[in-house]
């Protein structure tokens, strides 16, 4: 059985939505972090580095979304093609997520909740840029990576969406963003997955 480390916030949404792709059963264990669980020795023996989500399946654990993404993506051969551009494209994004776009935007949302100005506007202004870079992709394709939904998409799929609806950001300048975050919110396992909260099964 695939077991789940995860809490409520974008990383944490991005196993889910790929395991709901997926259709597979697994079991999540939540990990509140209002409550600091992410600090508990139980939890640090899976997630050295004491962030969600994490990843269990049989005697392997995993920590950091991207790995976890390729990992299930790999075994379960979809969402990431065997070798070829596509393959590279995809990984690419997935990494541009990983290190620019969730990053900048969890700094973003540190300084909104605290109020903090000039913090505050540096990681707009980041924020803009990326969601620029991400704009102009999707300007020329349907997907982050090309013709094809991917891992990419799923990674960057709930940062784009907490950057509307909790990070004050406007996307009315961005219309291939905000048409591909329709796009792909629609689909049944992204919705289940951004639904998803603690005490669901
Ligand atoms: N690069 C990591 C980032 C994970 C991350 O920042 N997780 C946040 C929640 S979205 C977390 O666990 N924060 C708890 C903490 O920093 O103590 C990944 O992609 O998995």
């Amino acid at each position: 059985m695939l077991t789940v480390y995860t809490w409520t916030t974008p990383n944490g949404r991005k196993p889910l939505i790929l395991l709901e792709e997926l259709d597979l059963p697994y079991e999540v264990v939540p990990v509140n972090l209002r409550e600091h669980a992410q600090f508990t020795p139980e939890f640090l023996a899976i997630s050295p580095n004491n962030k969600i989500p994490a990843l269990m399946d049989g005697s392997l654990t995993l920590f950091e979304s991207g790995a976890i993404l390729t990992y299930l993506a790999e075994k379960y051969d979809r969402f990431l093609a065997h070798e070829g551009a596509q393959r590279y494209r995809t990984l690419q994004w997935l990494h541009w997520q990983v290190g620019g776009l969730g990053p900048m935007l969890g700094q973003l949302g540190f300084f909104v909740k605290e109020g903090i100005a000039l913090p505050k506007e540096h990681f707009i202004a980041e924020a803009e840029r990326l969601l620029n870079v991400l704009d102009r992709a999707l300007a020329g394709s349907p997907y982050v990576a090309g013709d094809h939904y991917t891992i990419a998409d799923i990674a960057c799929y709930p940062w784009t969406e907490a950057a509307a609806s909790h990070l004050e950001l406007n996307l009315s300048g961005k219309p291939a963003v905000q048409r591909w975050l329709a796009q792909v919110g629609d689909r049944p396992a992204v919705r289940k997955a951004m639904a998803w909260k603690p005490g669901n099964p």
